[in-house]
């Protein structure tokens, strides 16, 4: 029998507004994309179980993770971070490629979610890589950040599916590693 041990955890995507970040949590759960979305008021919970191998032992860790959307909004997150932040585990940090300072603003995004949760693992996600030729920021550039806060990054679109699993699973892991 394979030994799998359970763990609860709960992330947060945080980036500026329009960035992707509740379609990539659409495309993670539904394997969809759906342009038609509804702007997400407040807070959205979703749920999904990932299995990452166990870093201590043999077998497999189950984590039911529990995703936290925000809305993107400087003034909600003022007013609500500790809400949306207690306990969270990990972090995916999604800007958009094509604008700059999407990329930047993710400083102050991981400084507001450490202020409530201590340092915590952060994944950063260069979403909207099948628009590249309206690209702005480089890979060059998201490495330099992500380089700051020792996590590692990748490209992803919430609209081809590209990297989108590889990203909720690579901070499943962080956190699977940190817990063992
Ligand atoms: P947010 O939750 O971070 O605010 P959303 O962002 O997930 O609501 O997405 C904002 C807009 O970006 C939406 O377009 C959505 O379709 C688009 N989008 C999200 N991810 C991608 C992607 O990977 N590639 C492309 N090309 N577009 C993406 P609209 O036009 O509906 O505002
Ligand atoms: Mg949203």
């Amino acid at each position: 029998m394979v030994d799998r041990q359970k763990m609860k955890v709960k992330v947060c995507l945080v980036g500026e507004g329009a960035v992707g970040k509740t379609c990539l949590i659409r495309r993670f759960i539904h394997d969809q994309f759906d342009d038609r979305y509804i702007s997400t008021l407040g807070a959205k919970v979703s749920k999904k179980e990932v299995v990452v191998l166990n870093p201590r032992a043999d077998g497999e860790i189950s984590l039911d993770m529990t995703i936290w959307d925000i809305m993107g909004e400087k003034g909600f997150r003022e007013l609500l971070k500790e809400a949306y932040f207690h306990g969270a585990q990990g972090i995916l940090a999604v800007c958009d490629i094509t604008r700059k300072e999407t990329l930047m603003e993710l400083n102050d995004w991981i400084a507001a979610v450490d202020r409530v949760t201590g340092n915590i693992p952060v994944q950063f996600l260069a979403n909207k890589a099948d628009l590249r030729d309206q690209a702005k920021i480089t890979p060059g550039d998201v490495k330099a950040l992500a380089d700051t806060h020792k996590s590692p990054f990748l490209f992803t679109s919430a609209k081809t599916g590209d990297n989108v699993e590889a990203g909720f699973l690579r901070l499943a892991e962080m956190i699977a590693a940190r817990a063992a």
